[in-house]
């Protein structure tokens, strides 16, 4: 079954002023529709090789899986975590869980955002979490697919490729980071990620 491309769980312009509407539509109708077709394709790929028994593309199809998997799977992270009038801090099981990690909200936020800045060239700041030992762990992405852990599950994912927010942000990541945290950020959402993670 063909992979689809979720609709947003808002309007274009609904995270105005901090995510243009401009970006916001072409971020998910040409870019993440291109990684769900991209996906897709590479899912062919390797019903066509299971059919012949020509593995020769065994390489590329696997490469081609993981980075539009990987990128398919974080941009349907990355719309959810996004509100209209979002930011400010996570409350009960997610805040107590942040403050047992991280000391505190403040220290996580400062270690998300400079982790999320510092990533080389494309790719995401990740908060993910174990489903095994419940701890949380904060991660970059090269890419979508670099740098991965295994097992851990994202449940918060800042895209930090140059689409994401040039338009708007020019080259001022860090801007558009801070603006993510401090307004954008859905943190109902990430609450219900960790909780469907430990089941
Ligand atoms: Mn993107």
């Amino acid at each position: 079954m063909a992979f689809e491309l979720p609709p947003l769980p808002y309007a274009y312009g609904a995270l105005e002023p901090h995510y243009d509407e401009e970006t916001v539509r072409l971020h998910h109708d040409k870019h993440h529709a291109g990684y769900v077709k991209g996906l897709n394709a590479a899912q062919e790929q390797v019903a066509a090789m299971a059919k012949s028994g020509d593995f020769a593309g065994a390489k590329a199809a696997a490469k081609a899986m993981a980075f539009h998997g990987s990128g398919h799977m974080l941009h349907s992270i990355f719309w959810t975590n996004m509100k209209p009038g979002g930011g400010g801090e996570p409350s009960e099981e997610l805040a107590d869980a942040i403050k047992s990690q991280f000391g505190s909200f403040e220290a996580f936020k400062g270690l998300f955002l400079a982790t999320s800045n510092a990533v080389e060239g494309s790719g995401w700041g990740i908060l993910a979490l174990c489903p095994v030992t419940h701890m949380l762990a904060v991660l970059q992405a090269e890419k979508h697919e670099n740098l991965a852990a295994w097992g851990l599950a994202p449940i918060l994912a800042l895209d930090v490729w140059e689409h994401a927010y040039y338009l708007r942000y020019q080259n001022k990541r860090p801007d558009w980071t801070q603006a993510f945290m401090d307004h954008l950020v859905n943190w109902e959402d990430v609450a219900k990620r960790m909780a469907d993670a430990k089941r």
